[in-house]
């Protein structure tokens, strides 16, 4: 899983980034200290992979990991060279989700690039920008696909979605919002990783003070919520300073600091949540003496694909998966004492994985 983050500059991109990657991105009060995209990679907090690697004296402890992508600010006109332009979007096209990082804390210090706080205003001009980066990719495809498609019946079909993409963009909304029954239709927009046809995540950034009653008092986070409520998206509210001070900090003092500020979870646990919950994702486990790891898939996914995750051979060969659910492998303390109980299932390749689902995948090449 890939998440892109986006926002104004100074909103505190990087320093949330820094406080999530330990990375040592730049953060400075001072718009567009981020020039290149700066990339980090953060392990999916899961306790269960612990118990399960002594269980099996595993080697290595393998857990599942998001992937962060930091960039610039964008400013209002920024697809027409202001500020730093928008060319740097082009490091978010792959991403699964977008985490748009909004101000919502007061602190004259900090500048604000529009002169105020006002969340949003901010989200509006960030997503027209987002809309105006999408058009530009679409203007080029369109150009590209009109030369070839006189003779071409598909591309001729491609066209025409194009084109409704097009102008449900110049109507300022945004691809997800683009309906068609044919998949293979929606398999071509998905195809054109367009930034506005991805899932957003809005990370309200508050103050200290705001943190223990999750914001509620906060009249900027209010008008979050409700403009995404709106739109479908999710809200999670996270103190960017106070991140970057707890990831520094081991297991035993984050857990001091984190009652201390009256919360149970850091940021990264919210945002990680909040990501698996908007995307669908679960988790599955596999675990011997060599690896206890964690896979990330798509809920839905089949026996075969999350086979695949593993290997392209697991996938190419299923021939069945062995399922012990976690809590039942942890209460019999063994594979083998759980099978002798009856808790071990043998699925098909039709068998839909369940998060916590502990799978040995056999398979013939
Ligand atoms: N008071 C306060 N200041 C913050 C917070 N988060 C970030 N800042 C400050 O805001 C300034 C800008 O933060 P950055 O993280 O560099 O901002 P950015 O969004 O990455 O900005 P660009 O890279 O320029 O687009 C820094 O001086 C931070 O210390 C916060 O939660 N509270
Ligand atoms: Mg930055």
């Amino acid at each position: 899983m890939k998440l892109g983050i986006v926002g104004l500059p100074n909103v505190g991109k990087s320093t949330l980034f820094n406080s999530l990657t330990k990375a040592g991105a730049a953060a400075a009060n001072y718009p567009f200290c981020t020039i290149d995209p700066n990339i980090g990679v953060v392990a999916v907090p899961d306790s269960r992979l612990n118990v399960l690697g002594e269980l099996n004296h595993s080697k290595k402890v393998t857990p599942a990991v998001i992937e962060f992508v930091d960039i610039a600010g964008l400013v209002r006109g920024a697809s027409k060279g202001e500020g730093l332009g928008n060319q740097f979007l082009a490091n978010i096209r792959e991403c699964d989700a977008i985490v748009h990082v909004v101000r919502c804390f007061e602190d004259e210090n900090v500048i604000h690039v529009d002169g105020s706080v006002s969340p949003v205003r901010d989200i509006e001009t960030i997503d027209l920008e987002l809309i105006f980066a999408d058009l530009e990719v679409l203007e080029r495809r369109i150009a590209k696909t009109s030369r070839s498609a006189m003779n071409d019946k598909s591309l001729k079909k491609e066209l025409v979605i194009l084109q409704e993409l097009k102008a449900l963009l110049e109507a300022g909304k945004p691809a997800s919002s683009y309906e068609n029954d044919d998949p293979d239709s929606m398999e071509f927009v998905h195809s054109l990783c367009l930034l506005t046809e991805k899932p957003v995540i809005f990370a309200a950034n508050v103050k200290e003070e705001d943190l223990a009653d999750d914001a509620v008092s906060n009249q900027h986070v209010r008008a979050v919520r409700s403009y995404a409520e709106k739109t479908g998206s999710k809200v999670f509210v996270v103190c960017a300073q106070i991140e970057e001070e707890i990831s520094e900090l081991d297991d035993a003092e984050k857990a001091d600091y984190l009652e201390a500020l009256g919360i149970t979870e850091s940021g990264l646990d919210k945002l990680i949540a909040a990501s698996y919950d908007l995307l669908g994702l679960l988790s599955f486990l596999t675990t011997g003496e060599d690896e206890t790891r964690a896979w990330t898939i798509r809920r839905g996914a089949k026996a075969p694909q999350a086979a695949g995750k593993i290997h392209t051979d697991f996938e190419r060969g299923f021939i069945r998966a062995e399922v012990i659910r976690y809590q039942d492998l942890v209460a019999c303390g063994s594979a083998n004492a759980a099978k002798e109980k009856g808790l071990m299932r043998l699925e098909g390749k039709d068998y839909v994985v369940q998060d916590g689902d502990v799978i040995l995948f056999r398979f013939n090449v």
